[in-house]
């Protein structure tokens, strides 16, 4: 997969060298390259900004720069492949597990990082119309506001990479984590049985399969209604068993 990441802030993705995602990058999986905005401005100041049309606080990034950027980006893709525009802004869809899912299926991802109140609208309604394109996605990570999109990056990037095949060690561990059944992962324990006065549930150490995987699944259903009671209210009824009636 190629990423590319365009913003005034390249340096802010230096963790992308590391652990899963520089593994990933060394191994020839993932390819990201980070550009910096200021590159495709003009003047001596290097401006991205200017005030907002209508008023208000804050600073708006101009157009003209984003659109030679990506003029230039586009120009530079894998052969024959199309882009993913993506745009970290708290004012985009949620970021969840299914859509870094449908994300580590595409051959190439670009994201507009903006800083300051955003970016000109009219650079995502260009950008969606051109051929290089698939779609503009606008992405939160949530419900909260941060400085810019080189978090969210961060963040969506490591969530794809995991997902490449041939990145993680044991693909095992994609299909039993919190998100991918609807639930909360329940807890874990490892060696040694007793520490600090607190013991390893005992039927974790019984060798019983059955119960044990009962156990999981009811720990697993007692944290999600307590902490996301909004997950429990959209499992499909159907994924439900008699004996999660009891829990
Ligand atoms: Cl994706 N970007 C910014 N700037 N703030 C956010 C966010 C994204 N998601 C939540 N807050």
């Amino acid at each position: 997969m190629r990423v590319d990441v365009i913003g005034i802030f390249p340096e802010y993705l230096a963790p992308l060298d590391l652990s899963i995602v520089g593994r990933a990058r060394t191994s020839g999986l993932l390819d990201v390259v980070a550009h910096d905005l200021r590159d495709w401005t003009h003047d001596v100041h290097r401006t991205v900004d200017d005030t907002p049309y209508g008023g208000g606080a804050g600073m708006v990034m101009k157009p003209e720069p984003w659109g030679e950027a990506l003029d230039a980006v586009l120009a530079g893709g894998p052969p024959g492949a199309r882009a993913r525009l993506v745009v970290p802004t708290p004012g985009g869809r949620p970021f969840t597990q299914e859509l870094a899912e449908s994300y580590a299926a595409l051959p190439w991802l670009v994201f507009a990082c903006g800083r300051y109140e955003g970016i000109d609208a009219r650079v995502a309604a260009h950008a969606a119309a051109r051929a290089e394109i698939d779609a503009v996605d606008e992405v939160s990570l949530g419900d909260y506001v941060l400085a810019g999109g080189e978090v969210a990056v961060l963040v969506i990037v490591e969530a794809v990479a995991r997902l490449l095949p041939g990145v993680l060690g044991n693909p095992a561990s994609l299909t039993e984590e919190s998100h991918t059944g609807g639930l909360l992962e329940y807890p874990v324990f490892t060696k040694p049985p007793a520490w600090r006065g607190l013991d390893v549930p005992e039927i974790l150490r019984s060798g019983d399969h059955g119960r044990i995987a009962r156990w999981r699944r009811d720990q697993a259903l007692r944290r999600t209604a307590a902490v996301r009671p909004d997950l429990i209210r959209a499992l499909d009824p159907a994924t439900l068993d008699r004996t999660d009636l009891a829990t």
